[in-house]
């Protein structure tokens, strides 16, 4: 058995297979808390009785790091024992009558460094208990399907502890003896314990009252530290605006008296939906112009959405098992990217929505899929779930959902969400219970006459590949399209069977006019753009009436997460980047020529590509950069899809693409690419960041931030071009920007300008950034990022990171500190972490161990850095391998980042 650390349980892994019903129910849960940071008292009163479905056996609670001080059943002490964290009841009363047990434990908050559980931070307390942490409060069956009615009651001093808050309504409040008080909180609702928040600390709340379309009243309540109030308007509208959008889009209210978001500084991930008591990171929730981006704008919106429609979907229907998580998180994660975009409004702001939610989904997901730690979005086995909140549970899942929709239609797929509440609410259920109720809803649909095949994408993981291949008969007058679908294989899962792919296409002529579509066998052609569902490993379309050789437009919108290979020629791709007109394939070809460039120039580039010296090579043909000139000069399109179509492919999406990775030379090629834009395109980029200059207070809608996000690539483009020239003139111009913006997408794009083409102005800058910012810790944030995640010259950036880390203001023990400096340079800085040297390597593995003994859940999601390793060329391949290794010898590993270097060890397996 591998070498645990003291207390641990032993790594086994968990089985889905192995799912039971639990044998006790808990009924009612009435908590009382004595709240002190070095120890905190709890008594937890439950009401329990057998589950008359399970044969008679020992009810065993999960405890985690708790003192126990006595257990009583039905007020009268009881025999008890323990077995490894477990707390094992035998003799219990007989029968199917409730019984009370009362537990008093003890656990002491201020050591909680893992942040799960209850913990402090910054003087209040704070709980985190999805996934297992509410076992670190209190003994309990602390498993989703067991739900139960709570009462809470939270004793404090009054003066360090002012509000007091648990889930539900407040029933009672008043004054102790000690200067101490007290509050109750009912929760009206059956919850699981993962569910379960406590809050006391100085906070201060903005309020708002509202009416439901419903017409019933609520309280919204945002609370801060004080100070913070002045940052909480944005989160405030987005709650407001997610509340109308539920009720508008899926006929779901409130129902809630009182919903309350906190936010704190200290937590391990975004924020948590805890029924009517949300905790939130403070980077989604504060923001105003001088201290937050546009895209921090965008994703407190998106986070604030999410966990408000997880009232729904999550807390009044949850998960059975944690095996279903995508259950919740995929449906969420769909609910959430729609209401973005239906907060976008345009059909292009849709579109620039969903090319960054597929950027996301290639560049993290795909990998993912593809390495050690690949796994259906319905897994089989873990370890530690907490390793299990992935890309693939949450943005492949909500691809999955996403096919659902494409398959029933938006209309379907409302009946089916209706049918899904009819039948489950205050349940906990399984992802085939939500795939059978969309397609029950929709019988004549195509997802339900395939819905067991369509349920692999639950069950297989791996990204499948559509092959396409057209072909056209002139003397016909007919094209056809054949798809075939593969899928690699994944751990454990060698054999792959065909996935139902929903695939929209189009069909345009070599000049970019769109074809109507007419199938073999059909009368009449019909739409320019319609779905053809892809279900055995080979298919092939007929197209009849098509005078010439026509271009095909596939998985419009990104109809399936899947990989697309088809053999276009340049002049297919321009006439698609010209004229296609759905605007995802647009993005699409632009950025398949960027690749194809990119690829290219990889496999034929002798090392050392100079990104600083004169041009040797011109990677881009003239033909790609007029192209790419025509988009920016194209007064039809948004500025924010400018954006996006005129960035390069990221450097993981690029290797991804390669069978062996020179990390060096990825990075090569593409800065050279990106200097070679920024110069050929130089009156360009100076003409666009004129244009697109706002005026003006600021607003975080997506056409405003789309023309800052435009003219901040410009300038970025316009110092790169000037690092090549050795000009001064648009370095002094963003610092002078830099100066004077009006908030901080302007002066960060300002910033990032001068510390990306490694200008000396940079310096000075950075100097003058700290200084305006050193009492806001979300903008520290940023500081730290921008400097470790900047583009390497000659070594630079890991010593400076280093040197980040010793910065009075640098601390391990806060995420986001800690992901500022570490996870940017090791997870967002290629070209400065793989150094050939393999010291970015010594320093990842380092700061994995460190990190574990603090924070075992921030430690794995770093230990994922390496996940990829086996696809590195030499020498990086061989110092990644032992960098993991040297990990994975230490016997005192958390399960969190011993799962996950056990099996990036394996994947070196035969
Ligand atoms: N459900 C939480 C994530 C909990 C993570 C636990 N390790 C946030 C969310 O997805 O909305
Ligand atoms: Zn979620």
């Amino acid at each position: 058995m591998l070498p645990m650390r003291d207390g641990q349980a032993a790594a086994t892994a968990i089985q889905r297979g192995d799912y039971r019903a639990p044998a006790w129910w808990i009924d009612t849960v009435d908590l009382a808390f004595d709240l002190d940071p070095a120890k905190t008292r709890v008594l937890n009163k439950m009401r329990l009785r057998r589950n008359p479905d399970v044969a008679p056996q020992a009810l065993r609670l999960d405890g985690e790091e708790l003192n126990l001080s006595r257990v009583l059943v039905n007020g009268a002490g009881t025999s008890f024992k323990m077995d490894g964290d477990q707390l094992v009841l035998e003799n219990l009363p007989e029968g199917d009558a409730p019984f009370d047990l009362e537990i008093f434990t003890t656990c002491a908050p201020l050591k909680n460094t893992q942040l799960s559980g209850l913990y402090v931070s910054q003087g209040t307390f704070f709980t985190q208990c999805e996934a297992q942490g509410f076992r670190r409060i209190t003994y309990f069956l602390d498993r989703p399907d067991v739900m139960a009615s709570y009462s809470v009651v939270l004793r404090a001093d009054k003066a360090l502890y002012p509000v007091l808050l648990s889930n539900g309504n407040l029933v009672d409040h008043g004054d102790l003896d000690a200067g101490r008080h007290f509050a109750k909180w009912v929760d009206p609702h059956k919850k699981p314990s993962y569910l379960f928040a406590l809050v006391a600390g100085k906070l201060v709340a903005r309020e708002q009252r509202i009416t439901s379309r419903a017409g019933n009243p609520h309280l919204l309540q945002v609370y801060v530290r004080p100070g913070d109030l002045g940052k909480t308007e944005h989160a405030m509208h987005s709650l407001m605006a997610s509340i109308a959008w539920d009720e508008a889009r899926f006929g779901l209210t409130l129902d809630l008296e009182r919903f309350m978001i906190v936010a704190t500084s200290d937590f391990n991930m975004g924020a948590m939906e805890n029924k009517g008591l949300n905790v939130f990171n403070t980077k989604y929730v504060l923001a105003s112009p001088a201290t937050a981006t546009d895209v921090d704008y965008a994703n407190i919106e998106s986070v604030v959405g999410h966990e408000y429609f997880h009232n729904w979907t999550g807390n009044r229907i949850t998960c059975r098992d944690w095996f279903q998580l995508s259950l919740k998180e995929g449906l969420t994660v769909f609910r959430d990217q729609e209401f973005s975009m239906d907060m976008a409004g345009s059909a292009s702001a849709r579109a620039v929505k969903r090319i960054e939610d597929v950027r996301v989904l290639r560049t993290a997901q795909f990998p993912e899929d593809a390495g050690p730690m690949a796994h259906p979005v319905r897994p089989d086995h873990y370890v530690e779930i907490n390793n299990f909140y992935t890309v693939t549970i949450y943005e492949k899942g909500a691809e999955v959902v996403r096919m659902m929709h494409t398959l029933v239609g938006r209309d379907g797929f409302a009946l089916g969400m209706k049918l899904y509440f009819e039948r489950h609410d205050g349940h906990a259920v399984t992802c085939d219970d939500f795939a059978q109720a969309i397609a029950d809803a929709n019988p004549d649909s195509e997802l339900t006459s395939r819905l067991e095949p369509f349920k692999r994408w639950y069950a297989q993981a791996g990204t499948p590949r559509v092959h396409a291949t057209g072909h056209y008969d002139a003397v016909t007058r007919s094209y056809t399209l054949t798809l075939t679908q593969s899928c690699a294989a994944t751990p454990g899962q060698p054999v792959k069977e065909p996935f139902v792919i929903p695939v929209e296409l189009g069909l345009l002529t070599q000049d970019g006019h769109a074809l109507p579509l007419q199938f073999d066998g059909e009368d009449t052609p019909g739409a320019t753009s319609r779905t053809v569902v892809l279900s055995e490993s080979s298919q092939t379309l007929r197209f009849v009436n098509v005078d010439s050789a026509p271009v095909p437009s596939l998985l419009r919108g990104f109809s399936a997460p899947v990989v697309l290979d088809i053999d276009y020629s340049d002049a297919d791709l321009l006439t698609l980047l010209a004229h296609d007109s759905d605007a995802f394939n647009r993005w699409e070809a632009g950025q398949r020529l960027l690749l194809r460039c990119a690829i290219k120039n990889i496999a034929n580039t002798t090392d050392p590509i100079s990104v600083t010296g004169a041009f040797e090579h011109k990677f881009l043909s003239e033909p790609v950069l007029q192209a790419l000139r025509n988009v920016l000069r194209d007064p039809a399109l948004d500025a924010s899809y400018k954006e996006l179509l005129l960035t390069l492919p990221s450097e993981t999406y690029i290797a991804e693409q390669l069978e062996v990775v020179n990390p060096q030379r990825v990075h090569g090629v593409r800065e050279h690419m990106r200097a070679q834009l920024a110069l050929a395109l130089q009156t360009d980029w100076q003409w666009a960041f004129e244009q697109h200059q706002d005026s003006g207070s600021y607003q975080p809608d997506a056409i405003s931030a789309g023309r800052r996000a435009l003219s901040g690539l410009a300038l970025s483009m316009l110092c790169l071009a000037a690092q090549r020239s050795g000009d001064s003139v648009w370095p002094g111009k963003a610092l002078q920007r830099f100066k004077d913006a009006g908030n901080m997408t302007d002066r960060m794009g300002a910033l990032s300008a001068l510390v990306g083409s490694g200008h000396d102005l940079a310096a000075p800058a950075l100097a003058r950034f700290y200084a305006l910012f050193k009492d806001e810790p979300l903008v520290l944030d940023k500081w730290f990022a921008l400097q470790a995640g900047a583009p390497d010259r000659n070594g630079h950036v890991l010593p400076l990171v280093k040197q980040l880390m010793q910065h009075p203001d640098f601390s391990l023990k806060n995420p986001n500190r800690a992901r500022s400096v570490i996870f940017s340079y090791c997870s967002a800085n290629p070209g400065a972490f793989h150094r050939s040297d393999a010291a970015g390597y010594v320093f990842w593995s380092d700061r994995v161990i460190e990190l574990d003994a603090i924070n075992p859940q921030v430690a794995a999601r770093l230990a994922r850095a390496l996940d990829r390793w086996q696809k590195l060329a030499e020498p990086w391949r061989t110092a990644a391998h032992e960098a993991i290794g040297r990990i994975a010898t230490r016997s005192d590993l958390s399960n969190d980042v011993r799962e996950v270097v056990t099996r990036a060890l394996a994947s070196s397996a035969p």
